[in-house]
């Protein structure tokens, strides 16, 4: 069915992942696979945004470090669109312990500590629409037409 291909998930480069210029493999991977990029920003991230986008992870002991790291520097927050887009691009991210992310996967393939996993991504359709709403304005998403999927007259 085509009626699904407007889902929609939250990619961020986390601080490390741009540090190490990671950005770049990464959003190739992305558009390889076949996604649709329909927002893009970079930006160092508030508490206020990372608490909000955490809140769930507020008890654990590792969360002030978590933050402390998460706004240590640049982030490239994404927007990507497509078919089955949530579940795929978590299997294309690997597991949170790069230790036992599979070879192939972002974590897999660059990573080795889970404080230090280069690549956040939603992990449900409601929690990537919370998301977004979080981290962009709708202004700020484009809903543009692939050249090669519309017919022209030209
Ligand atoms: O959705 P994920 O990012 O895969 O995982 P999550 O929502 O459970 O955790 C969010 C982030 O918190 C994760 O990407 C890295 C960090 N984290 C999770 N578990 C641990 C952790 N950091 C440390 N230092 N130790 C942990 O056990």
């Amino acid at each position: 069915s085509l009626s699904d291909v407007k889902e929609r998930t939250l990619i961020a480069i986390k601080p490390d992942g741009v540090q190490r210029r990671l950005v770049g493999q990464i959003i190739q991977r992305f558009e390889q696979r076949g996604f649709k990029l329909v927002g893009l920003k970079m930006l160092q991230a508030s508490q206020d945004i990372l608490s909000e986008h955490y809140c769930d992870l507020r008890t654990k002991p590792f969360y002030s470090s978590l933050l402390r790291y998460m706004s240590s520097g640049p982030l490239v927050v994404m927007v990507w669109e497509g078919h089955n887009v949530v579940q795929t691009s978590r299997t294309m991210v690997g597991s949170t312990n790069p230790a036992e992310a599979q070879a192939g996967t972002v974590r897999g393939d660059f990573s080795i500590h889970v404080s230090r996993n280069v690549i956040h991504a939603s992990d449900s359709v409601e929690g990537a629409q919370k998301e977004i709403q979080l981290w962009f304005q709708s202004k700020d998403l484009l809903d543009w037409d692939c050249w090669d999927q519309t017919s022209t007259s030209e």
